[in-house]
């Protein structure tokens, strides 16, 4: 069955990957599923036919079948349970995995976005300057644990997984802002996740859509 996921026609931010779709390409990558993509503008995404897809009018969806989900997590769920490459097989495992899934989406993304936000949309305001610092050090406290926790590790839990997958798609929104390299194992977890095959396979599939170019691999 077809699989097609919607996109940004054009992402805000041009091509770096971090837009939501990334994540969802690069685990359909991993799993080796072929998918289509339907580009979506920003009005489109607001009317009745998205809607109906996706009740907040966003992207990425994701539509096989008679089945339509939104949410990456779900999404990215849905592909490592149905197929083989992004959960273990053992029950332990697999659930210690889907732990750093969400520990990923609920504990380490809303930092994340709230500095996301504080810079992009906030930036402007008086008191923006004042509260910048403690944004920032929400993020260093979470960044701190998860170093902590990763360690000398190459992955969260064993092998690569789903957990990681999300993580590193979170962490990335980080990259621009050099955080990151205040952490040394989490620096090199993400570049071991930028150096995956199938990462690279969805980066330049989204890179395409926002530059025109083909995929060069
Ligand atoms: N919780 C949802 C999920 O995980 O699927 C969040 C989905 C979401 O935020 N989608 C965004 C969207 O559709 C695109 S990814 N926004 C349009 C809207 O809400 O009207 C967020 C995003 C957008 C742009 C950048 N960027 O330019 O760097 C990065 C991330």
């Amino acid at each position: 069955m077809t699989i097609t996921i919607t996109a940004f026609e054009r992402s805000p931010d041009g091509g770096k990957g971090l837009a939501r779709d990334a994540r969802v390409r690069w685990a359909l990558e991993e799993v080796g599923q072929p998918y289509e993509v339907r580009l979506v503008s920003f009005r489109a995404m607001k009317e009745p036919a998205h809607l109906a897809l996706h009740p907040f009018g966003q992207i990425p969806t994701y539509e096989e079948g008679d089945l339509a989900l939104f949410e990456t997590g779900s999404i990215v769920f849905h592909i490592a349970g149905h197929h083989v490459g992004l959960l273990p097989d053992d029950p332990d495992a697999r659930a210690r995995a889907i732990t750093w899934m969400f520990a990923a989406l609920s504990t380490v993304e809303p930092p994340i976005l709230e500095l996301a936000n504080a810079r992009l949309l906030e930036g402007d305001k008086p008191w923006s300057r004042e509260r910048l610092p403690l944004v920032v050090d929400r993020v260093r406290d979470r960044l701190k644990q998860l170093s902590a926790r990763l360690g000398r590790a190459d992955w969260l839990a064993g092998g690569f997984s789903a957990g990681d997958l999300m993580m590193v798609s979170v962490l990335l929104r980080l990259k621009p802002s050099g955080i990151l390299d205040e952490y040394a194992n989490l620096a090199a977890y993400l570049a071991r996740g930028e150096a995956r095959p199938a990462y690279k396979r969805a980066f330049d599939a989204q890179l395409a859509v926002n530059t025109g170019k083909p995929p060069t691999g």
